[in-house]
C-alpha cells in the first residue's frame, strides 16, 4: 500500500512535470498568428516543400496559384510526431489532412485540391501552435 502511494505520487509529480514543460512549449511560440515570423514558399511546377524541426515549420507562408492543386512534400526532420493539414481558415473547415509522421527524415506528401483565391490556414494537428498561412491568388 505504502509503495503504491509511492508510485502515485511519483506519478502525479511526472504528470506536473510533462504539463508544466507543455505549457513552456506553448509559451514559446505563444502567438498563434498564421505565418508570423516564418518563411514563404511558392509551388512551382505543383509542388512546394515544406519541414519540421525542433517543433517549427520552416515555412510560415505558402503561396499558390487559384484553381490549380498542387502537393506539399513535408519533411519531418525529427523524432516528434508532426503533420501538414489545410484548413479553410484557424478552426475552420478541414480541406485535407496529412498523415503524421515521426522523423527523423520522414516525407509524405499532401495533395491540396484546386482552390479558389483566398487565405487559407496550414497547421500539424498535434501541436496546433505549428501553423502559417496558405495564400491562392
Ligand atoms: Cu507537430
Amino acid at each position: 500500500m505504502f509503495d503504491l502511494r509511492g508510485t502515485l505520487r511519483r506519478t502525479t509529480l511526472l504528470g506536473t512535470i510533462a504539463l508544466l514543460s507543455l505549457g513552456m512549449v506553448d509559451c514559446g511560440g505563444s502567438t498563434s498568428t498564421p505565418g508570423a515570423g516564418g518563411a514563404t514558399a511558392t509551388v512551382s511546377g505543383g509542388k512546394v516543400a515544406i519541414s519540421a524541426n525542433n517543433l517549427k515549420f520552416d515555412v510560415g507562408t505558402i503561396k499558390a496559384k487559384a484553381g490549380e492543386p498542387f502537393t506539399i512534400t513535408f519533411t519531418n526532420k525529427e523524432g516528434q510526431p508532426h503533420n501538414v493539414s489545410v484548413y479553410r481558415s484557424q478552426g475552420g473547415a478541414k480541406i485535407v489532412a496529412g498523415e503524421i509522421i515521426t522523423g527523423p527524415n520522414k516525407t509524405s506528401e499532401i495533395s491540396v485540391p484546386a482552390l479558389d483565391a483566398g487565405t487559407y490556414y496550414f497547421q500539424c494537428d498535434v501541436h496546433v501552435n505549428m501553423n502559417g498561412s496558405l495564400v491562392v491568388s
